[in-house]
């Protein structure tokens, strides 16, 4: 199937010889030692944080997909998570569509972009590549209560309409891509845009910059984003299950009422709002 121009225009991968649903197959016989290489040295430099920073469940995740030093077959990894959580991975040449990756996210199965980064973008690259999608997303998606709250937000995302899917995106961006949680008196990561990231992850975790507040739905749904920077917001869970609830409530009147709020901008804190301290950096040796 070929994609419409507009959509896929400027982005990298090869939408040429995509099914209907934007899938493509992974050959993981097909990356070259390149490749494999690039996955070990991010692969080990970010686990090395994640054991720091990550939450909890993303390092029970992680650990039980048997992640190793060359580029997952995700076929074999579905296999382990379907069994646990019923999700399996399916490739896609990178971004698609919203309502394209709704339909996915609502039969349990997470789109992973097909091609991973060069070595001079190990720190930093525009689109999604594979070790963002694999390695920031994959991990959660072992826990039970974050695989419910990924099909239910798949689901809310069908019955979003044009009006308020900006709304949802942004649940999607401050909780699965940017989200923290709370653990003890600190926080720890759960978003895959962080914990795909040196850079943001010791940011998240340890900068008194951004304002961290505490994660409300429809908070969440008027704060703006901006996607090529540091966040200026970070939203801190108190577990999952606070997430699954929130694609429980009644969207249509959320979406009325907000309708009727201002927006606001990123990292505005408003009256009455105490952001959550950050734990201090640990003191250099
Ligand atoms: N496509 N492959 C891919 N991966 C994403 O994370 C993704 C996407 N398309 C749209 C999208 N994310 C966001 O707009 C979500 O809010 C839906
Ligand atoms: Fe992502």
């Amino acid at each position: 199937m070929t994609a419409s121009p507009s959509l896929t225009d400027g982005l990298r991968g090869d939408y040429s010889r995509m099914a209907t649903d934007w899938t493509v197959p992974q050959e993981p016989g097909a990356y070259d030692a390149e490749a494999h290489d690039v996955w070990r040295t991010l692969l080990r430099r970010q686990s090395g944080l994640a054991r720091e920073h990550a939450c909890a469940a993303f390092l029970r995740g992680l650990s039980c997909l048997d992640i190793d030093d060359r580029i997952p077959d995700f076929a074999r990894v579905s296999d382990a998570l379907q069994r646990r959580t019923g999700w399996r991975v399916v490739g896609v040449p990178g971004l698609i569509p919203d309502d394209i990756f709704y339909g996915h996210l609502a039969h349990r199965r997470f789109p992973v972009t097909v091609w991973i980064r060069r070595r001079d973008e190990l720190d930093y690259l525009v689109e999604p590549d594979l070790f963002h999608d694999f390695f920031g997303h994959v991990p959660l998606l072992a826990d039970p209560v974050f695989a419910d709250y990924m099909q239910a937000y798949g689901q809310r995302g069908i019955e979003a309409g044009s009006a308020n899917v900006h709304r949802l995106a942004r649940l999607y961006w401050y909780t699965v891509e940017f989200g923290l949680i709370r653990d003890g008196d600190g926080v720890k990561v759960v978003g895959a845009g962080i914990i795909s990231s040196a850079r943001e992850t010791l940011y998240a975790t340890g900068s008194p910059v951004p304002a961290r507040i505490a994660f409300d739905a429809g908070r969440v749904m008027r704060t703006a984003y901006e996607i090529d920077k540091l966040q200026r917001t970070y939203f801190v869970l108190d577990d999952f299950r606070q997430l699954y609830d929130a694609t429980q409530l009644d969207f249509p009147a959320l979406y009325a009422r907000l309708t009727r709020l201002p927006e606001i901008p990123a990292g505005a804190v408003l009256a009455g709002e105490r952001p959550l301290p950050v734990t201090p950096l640990p003191q250099a040796a």
